[in-house]
């Protein structure tokens, strides 16, 4: 963006009308769509994993085959990375890259993805392991680590959210349906350690899960999409969130953090980035978008004193630099 204004200034003193209009932050990459973001912090810099939308113009469903990497290292100027998994990367797997998450553990990251596995039912949750946060990334199990044949699994095996303790113990939270589950896993990360269990206290819960943790109070953003103060029209959600004392709930519900945004899906991200909180989510903002050819956005996160969070606000200029300390 900054290029693209000062290219426009010295257009304009040397005479020249220009009319390329500035590129705004938001959405943060207009070259391809991309959805669900998953922000992941590693040394400098800040890691998003996305889906990429490749829906014809005016087409009326997913076509999502890869997961993409966009990364920064000041949350406001971001590279495409390009598709570091797809598909293929799961023999068992055949269509449908949908929602995502990258968790790392032993110097390993390991990619929770939401994937049709061709087998009885529809979704399933796979996941893929490697080196570093981009890749390269192989099936670590050979199977899906949730299917429809999971016990107690939700009504809808996707969007899986992974989040490790302090004290080493990794949880998995997924579902669809207004069906969240949630499961321990074992240290190697790649089977359940545990019964899967509906937890208790996400009001009006949809799709798309996210725990983290602040001033050691466990949170859960996840889509809703009730008319209950959430959205216009329930084909659209809004992000609620929730706040427990336990990893596994049961969880207080205490409100709407991001809005109805302009696409009809809603799913979000949080991290702290050099000393900032941020909210990133998608919209159907670039050019030519739509429910079908969504883009990634980031915006800041404010806490109260009380450790409620106050609601996101969707700009377009996104946030400003936060190159952090330099050396
Ligand atoms: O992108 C496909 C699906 O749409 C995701 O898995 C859901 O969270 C919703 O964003």
């Amino acid at each position: 963006m900054r290029a693209t204004l000062l290219g426009a200034a010295i257009a304009l003193v040397a005479g020249v009308v220009v009319a390329t209009p500035a590129h705004a932050a938001n959405p943060i990459i207009t070259s391809v769509y991309t959805a669900d973001p998953a922000p992941l912090v590693v040394g400098n810099t800040m890691y998003i994993y996305a889906g990429r939308d490749e829906a014809a113009p005016g087409q009326q469903n997913f076509v999502m085959r890869e997961w993409r990497v966009l990364s920064s290292t000041d949350a406001a100027t971001w590279t495409d990375r390009g598709a570091r998994a797809n598909i293929g990367t799961f023999r068992w797997a055949g269509a449908d890259a949908w929602a995502s998450e990258v968790e790392p553990r032993g110097g390993k990251y390991y990619w929770y993805t939401s994937v049709n596995g061709n087998g009885p039912g529809w979704m399933n949750i796979g996941v893929a392991v490697g080196d570093s946060p981009l890749g390269p990334f192989t099936d670590a199990k050979g199977g899906p680590l949730i299917s429809d044949s999971t016990p107690n699994s939700s009504g809808l095996n996707i969007d899986p959210t992974v989040f490790t303790d302090d004290n080493g113990q990794a949880y998995l939270y997924w579902g669809s349906y207004w069906g969240v589950r949630a499961a321990k896993l074992k240290p190697n990360m790649i089977e359940l350690d545990g019964p899967v269990v509906t937890p208790q206290g996400l009001t009006n819960f949809w799709e798309a899960p996210f725990m983290f943790k602040r001033n050691g109070l466990y949170y859960m953003i996840y889509a809703a999409n009730d008319t209950n103060g959430c959205v216009t029209s329930s084909s659209y959600a809004c992000q609620r969130y929730a706040t427990a004392t336990n990893p596994m709930g049961p969880w207080t519900h205490r409100g709407v953090v991001l809005g109805q945004v302009s696409s009809t899906t809603n799913h979000a991200g949080v991290v702290q980035f050099n000393g900032q909180w941020y909210m990133v989510y998608h919209n159907a903002n670039a050019p030519g978008g739509g429910n079908f050819r969504r883009s990634v956005a980031v915006d800041l996160l404010r806490f109260n004193a009380d450790g409620t969070m106050q609601r996101v606000v969707q700009t377009v200029a996104g946030p400003p630099p936060n190159p952090g300390v330099t050396a």
